[in-house]
């Protein structure tokens, strides 16, 4: 079996100037890592742990894990998606893995035609010719409901292809749909949604590195979770305990503890896994609850 190369420090591949630069980096600072970057400012050295971060394209990220240059990456799903076509029809067997979804970098793959013109998905596309920076991605859609049509490649600035002339209607990222209206585009059917994403590499590592890993995966999980997560405390009649635990968003088996000098109240606390808005601290106001403190999470492990 091939296991990673002698170096046993993590590489990360991020993007080094783009969307989705500033969400990775501030997430791998949350999981505690402090780095200094190189002089050449193509790396970050982990101080205080062995991970280091390499900045990259975000189209060259796929490539560097699956060959093991990178042990992980951070990457949105249309660049995965594209890349695994690619290294399929390449004939890879064993393809680099997806790990977790990130909580940043939502977008979405949709086809768009000039404003006014009738579309009917997906029987609109046969014949037509797509511009699009995701051909495989395109061909695949045609191939998955049988159809033909020409796929003309852009590398960028699709949207201004069939004001060219070069397209009769485009597939690309949509995020508020700003850019499909300023270029009198109508968005008509999307393909794939997507957001960033964790990969890694589809060789075993060594032991040392494995632990890393695992230890860095724990906590980018632990670090999804506490951004929703919020701490609350309450008082409640025991009589509608059942009630108001029912309110709490998100919550596995509250604390609850006897409030001293009192029979019939208790304090409650609890750690909701979902956003706590004021219409529910106000039901659970109406349900006979008090004292209610909301705090945030700071760090947690399961
Ligand atoms: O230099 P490098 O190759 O690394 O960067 P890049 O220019 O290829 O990528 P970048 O930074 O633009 O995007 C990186 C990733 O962010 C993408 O691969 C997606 O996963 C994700 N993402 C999220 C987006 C968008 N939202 C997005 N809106 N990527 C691109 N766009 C573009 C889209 O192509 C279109 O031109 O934004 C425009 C549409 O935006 P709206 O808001 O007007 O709809
Ligand atoms: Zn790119």
């Amino acid at each position: 079996m091939k296991t990673s190369g002698t170096d046993e420090r993590i590489k990360i591949a991020v993007q080094k100037s783009g969307r989705l630069t500033e969400h990775s980096m501030d997430l791998l600072t949350r999981c505690g890592l402090s780095y200094s970057r190189g002089k050449d400012r193509l790396i970050c050295y982990g101080e205080n742990m062995p991970i280091d971060v390499l900045l990259v394209r975000d189209d060259d990220i796929p490539s560097l894990v699956q060959e093991d240059v990178c042990d992980l990456g951070i990457v949105g799903l249309n660049i995965i998606e594209e890349c695994s076509l690619a290294m399929r029809a390449d004939g890879e067997t064993r393809l680099f893995e997806r790990v977790t979804s990130l909580d940043f970098g939502q977008c979405r793959l949709s086809f768009a035609v000039p404003r006014g013109t009738p579309y009917q998905h997906p029987d609109s596309l046969a014949g037509k010719r797509i511009a699009t920076s995701y051909p495989r991605i395109v061909a695949a859609h045609l191939a998955q409901h049988g159809l033909d049509a020409k796929v003309v490649v852009f590398s960028g600035a699709v949207e201004i292809a069939p004001s060219l002339g070069r397209a009769d209607m485009i597939c690309d990222l949509v995020s508020s749909g700003e850019t499909l209206k300023a270029h009198d585009l109508q968005e008509v059917a999307t393909v794939l949604e997507s957001r960033a994403a964790l990969i890694r590499t589809p060789i075993e590592l060594g032991p040392e590195k494995l632990q890393w890993m695992q230890r860095l995966l724990q906590r980018i999980e632990g670090v999804l979770q506490v951004k929703e997560s919020k701490y609350i405390m309450l008082h409640a009649p025991r009589a509608a305990l059942k009630e108001i635990t029912a309110l709490l968003p998100g919550s596995e088996a509250p604390t609850i503890m006897t409030l001293e000098g009192t029979e019939d109240k208790v304090a409650v606390h609890a750690v909701c896994r979902e956003n706590v808005f004021w219409e529910t601290l106000e039901q659970l106001k109406e349900a006979g609850a008090s004292s209610m403190l909301v705090l945030p999470v700071e760090k947690m492990l399961s």
